[in-house]
């Protein structure tokens, strides 16, 4: 049994269409009017495959194919919200391989035992209302949903979360986390060069790396460029690239298993003869390894002080993500890798390097993920691209464990 690749194919393309950016660029914020296009879509394409349509207080999207016996469902999803300037394939291919996973079921006739679910996870990017992976950390019972709810935008702390999930319309009933799940798989691309580099044809994901996210503000004070001998200055700017400068060499050490990476920094007044009264910067902390993830963030911590301390400025300091470092559990990794087998694929077994939905659906039901090859290892970027024959092998894989798991 094969699933349809040139209707999945068809299908991830017409979504592309939903936030297209440039040539093949894909923009679709978390609740945004793009989010809510392609949910729309999304919930259109579930009924239309037969499934019920459950939405969540919180908008996540499960859609139920009934099983012959009244069992958890066996789920697999991802998310449909994008980064700014993202690819068409982050997020979007995991939900569309999944339901191309139930319309070839629903083509071949095909009834398993276990109902089988398919889930669009709100806001999995974080890239406007902290935390990631939002939908699935709550659907796990890893956050409060009012707390959630009352998330503010980065950018307009008069938008919240549930104000937008309301005004797309998809503030449900459904209490996140109300439909159990017998175990989840997620089809996701790499985002990374691995398997590219190496010729693999699937990524045996075993586990993924643990994520810090923390937003820091160093706040000295305004004063004139040509006046201000540097001995008077408390300056922000200064104080901030001291601290980029040490974060950075912290990863560019030989054999370091931590990854740094400042995305963001805003000065104020960012005005080119004043010294910067305010600096205002994020740092994405992330390692395999746990301890070492939090002696850094502690290392890092120690080290701002000082610089703070030291220049006769101040620090606010704002946590916004701690997540560790996720394994799968052995019996779902090891039916992603039968699987791709049996197809006569090549295999590696590997760490995720970006955050996914399945890591927090690992603290709900035994998870793990499937990943497929990006080209030039690019993602989170308008040139984000995996090959027609990739997304057919890693939509097959997802076929044959789903339903290995289902006992259809
Ligand atoms: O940040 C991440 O790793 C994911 O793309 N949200
Ligand atoms: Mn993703
Ligand atoms: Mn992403």
């Amino acid at each position: 049994m094969k699933i349809n690749t040139q209707r999945l194919l068809e299908n991830i393309d017409r979504f592309a269409q939903i936030g297209k950016k440039g040539r093949i660029g894909v923009e679709r914020i978390a609740l945004s009017e793009e989010d809510m296009e392609a949910r729309d879509l999304l919930k259109r394409q579930m009924l239309e495959a037969g499934l019920v349509v459950h939405i969540d207080q919180l908008g996540n999207m499960i859609g139920i194919r009934k099983g012959k016996k009244d069992l958890p469902p066996v789920a697999m999803g991802s998310h449909l919200d994008t980064v700014y300037a993202g690819g068409p394939f982050d997020g979007a291919l995991g939900v569309l391989a999944g339901l191309e996973v139930i319309q070839t079921l629903n083509d071949q006739n095909i009834q398993t035992e276990h109902p089988i679910a398919l889930v669009n996870f709100t806001n999995e990017e974080g890239v406007r209302f902290a935390p990631d992976m939002m939908g699935s950390h709550v659907y796990a019972g890893l956050a409060e949903l009012d707390e959630i709810l009352a998330a503010k935008a980065y950018d307009n702390p008069e938008e919240t979360i549930g104000s937008r999930l309301k005004a797309i319309g998809y503030d449900g009933d459904a209490k996140p986390g109300s439909i159990p799940f017998h175990c989840f798989f997620e089809l996701h691309i790499e985002q990374g060069p691995v398997l590219e580099v190496e010729g693999i044809d699937i990524g045996v994901v075993e586990m993924v790396q643990g994520i810090h996210w923390t937003k820091y503000s160093v706040i000295g004070e305004a004063n004139h460029a040509g006046t201000t001998p540097i001995a008077y200055r408390k300056d922000a700017g200064y104080a901030a690239a001291q601290i980029q400068a040490f974060v950075g060499g912290l990863s560019r050490e030989a054999n370091s298993r931590i990854l740094t990476t400042v995305g963001s920094i805003q000065f104020e007044p960012n005005t080119i003869n004043i010294v910067p009264a305010k600096a205002s910067f994020t740092l994405d902390l992330r390692s395999v390894d746990g301890e070492l993830l939090l002696k850094t963030q502690e290392i890092i911590d120690q080290k701002i002080n000082s610089i703070v301390q030291q220049q006769g400025l101040t620090l606010e300091k704002e946590v916004m993500v701690r997540f560790k470092p996720v394994q799968f559990e052995a019996a779902m990794v090891n039916a992603v890798e039968s699987s791709a087998e049996q197809l006569g694929l090549s295999t590696k077994r590997m760490p995720s390097g970006a955050g996914h939905d399945a890591q927090m659906m690992a603290a709900f039901c035994p998870a793990t993920m499937v990943f497929i090859p990006s080209v030039k290892g690019i993602s989170h970027n308008v040139e984000e691209y995996s090959h027609d024959q990739d997304v057919e092998n890693g939509a097959n894989v997802l076929l044959r464990a789903v339903v290995k798991r289902a006992k259809g």
